[in-house]
């Protein structure tokens, strides 16, 4: 029988860190921000994922991501072997992109005015599945038209490791970890940081199961 602290730390929530932790002059960690949120958004993921399910796209170097994507909003993210770019539709079904859940940007809206960024204006969710050994590889978000509006970051599921970097690809990372319901928010002078999720350990998360889901929010177009 395990003895009081052991329950105490068998307890995810009791883990895990509060508040607001700074990462770069204009970049936040908000610890536990979607917690509230989990129920409303939940439903409408599954609704998103229905009608354009996650699919493992091909950089323009022939690679396969080890992460599974999908989007929901005007613009969505893809790769293949031609490039980089936001596409307003599903290269799956040639059909728009699922609406962006209002509970989704608002959430994303809110996050952002709190990390000191009034007014975002989110046009593109992308939706990341790591299944535990997938990551994602330092890169900067620099295909939207300006980079004026932050990049706004939902954590959920598995724990992960993200990296955050500078200006040089070769610059020095942070190991910041996230865990579920964590956001990310990162903006103004920090908006083209380098940064990365090391490869997820195995493990199976409460609510999301053996996953972690990512929701970026970005104004693309
Ligand atoms: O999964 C994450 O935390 C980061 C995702 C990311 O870097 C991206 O979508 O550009």
């Amino acid at each position: 029988m395990p003895g009081p602290t052991e329950d105490l730390f068998a307890d995810d929530a009791l883990q895990q860190p509060s508040g607001r932790e700074q990462i770069g002059d204009e970049s936040y960690v908000l610890r536990g921000y979607a917690l509230p949120w989990i129920d409303r958004l939940l439903p409408e993921l599954r609704r998103v994922l229905a009608q354009s399910p996650f699919r493992r796209m091909v950089t323009p170097g022939g690679f396969t991501m080890s992460a599974a994507l999908s989007s929901c909003g005007a613009l969505g993210w893809t790769t293949d072997t031609s490039g980089y770019r936001y596409s307003p539709l599903d290269p799956r079904s040639q059909q728009p992109w699922p609406r962006m859940p209002q509970a989704l940007r608002q959430l994303a809206a809110e996050a952002a005015a709190d990390a000191g960024f009034a007014d975002f204006a989110p046009d593109a969710c992308l939706i990341n599945r790591y299944v535990p050994g997938a990551k994602m590889s330092l890169h900067q978000d620099k295909n939207e038209r300006h980079f004026g509006a932050p990049v706004v970051s939902v954590s959920l599921g598995l724990p992960a490791i993200f990296l955050f970097g500078g200006h040089e690809r070769s610059d020095k990372t942070q190991k910041v970890s996230l865990f579920h319901g964590d956001v990310v928010v990162w903006g103004g002078v920090d908006r083209l940081r380098f940064h990365g999720v090391m490869p997820i350990k195995e493990g199976v998360h409460g609510v999301m199961g053996p996953q972690r889901i990512n929701l970026t929010f970005r104004t693309a177009g």
